[in-house]
């Protein structure tokens, strides 16, 4: 069992998969804390957790037709400037569930959870390629690449790259990161490190990092040319053609409701505290989140708890609170829904519909739930 020397996890996860291990905390326990306690951060596995000797770990840095570098732990944690980073890590098949009740897709069965925060620290993507003689605002490639040491039974390996301007842009803060919350970073999110690269999806912030290619040309990881992709909803398993979209790297903005919970009673029938997290990929904050009570006809906007970063590098996500009035003619239940609105004044869709896509990647319609109300 390639499986068998994964870490022990805390027995609150909800895994939607358990070979590779992939789980959610529950929606009860996600806002107890605004950086998320490292035994509950959502965890995506697609293969085996691999186990990593930090004493002859070597990071290997080069351009396609060579190695250039190789860099141990101790260097990296030790002789490079460091920077810690709060960002929120978002896989993009977060909200999947609700995608899933239009019309079947491929893939895990997220909730409203595959969705975590943590401070990453270590030396800056930029110091570390500094480091190596390397000006990352000069230098002549098209793409970082990323490599993991976790491989499969039949040898794949995970990867990703994100394009050079991408990389150019965002340099300050991506972390070449061994700490998550002031910890070595746990097994299941990359020991002994992991590139964090701010406001992207979190397929391109691979964990257990083993090597940075600079290359003329896109990771030709299965996870960046046949998955992780955006298609329109005609599009189904029969004539999709991966080449024909683009990696997703940015995402767009998301926000749910986690109190109350989805079918629960409430024990008001004239207004309801409704609480959630709000987050935008890109660095965009969050100017306003919207809650309805009676289906979208009216709305009251919550109280966004700032986050204490620059909306225009905002890479943590926000909590939010308002209580709204419960419509009179309720018949025992509402539905409550929410929709956050960005820096960018990018808005969610009101519906899944329009944006269904074969793999039910970026579900970020309103999101609804329906809860009880004593008669
Ligand atoms: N990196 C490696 N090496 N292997 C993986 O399976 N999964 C990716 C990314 N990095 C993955 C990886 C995906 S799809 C996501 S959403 C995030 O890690 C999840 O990070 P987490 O498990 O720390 O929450
Ligand atoms: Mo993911």
């Amino acid at each position: 069992d390639p499986y068998a020397n994964d870490p022990r996890r805390h027995p609150a996860l909800i895994p939607s998969a358990e070979k590779p291990y992939n789980a959610e905390p529950p929606v009860s326990l996600l806002m107890q804390d605004f950086l998320t306690p490292n035994d509950l951060f959502f965890v995506r596995n697609h293969l085996p957790v691999p186990n990593i000797d930090p004493e002859s770990f070597n990071l290997e840095i080069g351009f396609e037709n060579g190695k250039m570098r190789g860099l141990t732990l101790d260097v990296l944690k030790k002789k490079l400037p460091s920077k810690t980073v709060a960002t929120t890590v978002q896989c993009a098949g977060n909200r999947r569930s609700d995608m899933v009740k239009i019309k079947p897709v491929k893939g895990l069965n997220w909730g409203i959870a595959a969705i975590s925060t943590a401070e990453w620290t270590g030396p800056t993507l930029n110091s570390v390629l500094r480091a190596c003689g390397v000006d990352i605002d000069t230098v002549d490639c098209g793409h970082i690449q990323f490599e993991g040491l976790d491989k499969g039974p039949d040898g794949t390996i995970y990867g990703a790259s994100i394009p050079i301007e991408l990389a150019r842009m965002l340099k300050d803060d991506i972390i070449v990161a061994h700490q998550m919350n002031g910890v070595d970073i746990p097994k299941d999110h990359g020991y002994p490190l992991r590139i964090i690269i701010p406001g992207v999806v979190g397929a391109r912030q691979v964990k257990w990092l083993g090597k940075i290619v600079l290359s003329k040309d896109e990771s030709t990881s299965h996870w960046q040319q046949r998955d992780y992709k955006g298609f329109n909803s005609s599009i189904d398993w029969h004539n999709v053609d991966f080449d024909s979209s683009v990696a997703i790297q940015f995402l767009p903005v998301q926000s749910a409701i986690c109190e109350p919970e989805d079918g629960e009673t409430l024990d008001d029938d004239e207004e309801v505290t409704v609480k959630g997290y709000a987050w935008s990929g890109g660095g965009r904050g969050i100017y306003r989140v919207d809650v309805s009570a009676d289906g979208g006809k009216t709305w009251t906007s919550a109280t966004v708890e700032p986050n204490g970063q620059s909306p225009y590098k905002s890479w943590a996500w926000t909590f939010w609170e308002v209580t709204v009035p419960i419509p009179k003619e309720h018949e025992g239940k509402v539905e409550l829904i929410c929709k956050a609105c960005d820096s960018q004044y990018n808005v969610q869709p009101d519906s899944v519909e329009g944006i269904w896509n074969l793999r039910g990647c970026l579900s970020n319609a309103w999101h609804r739930i329906n809860v009880q109300v004593p008669k």
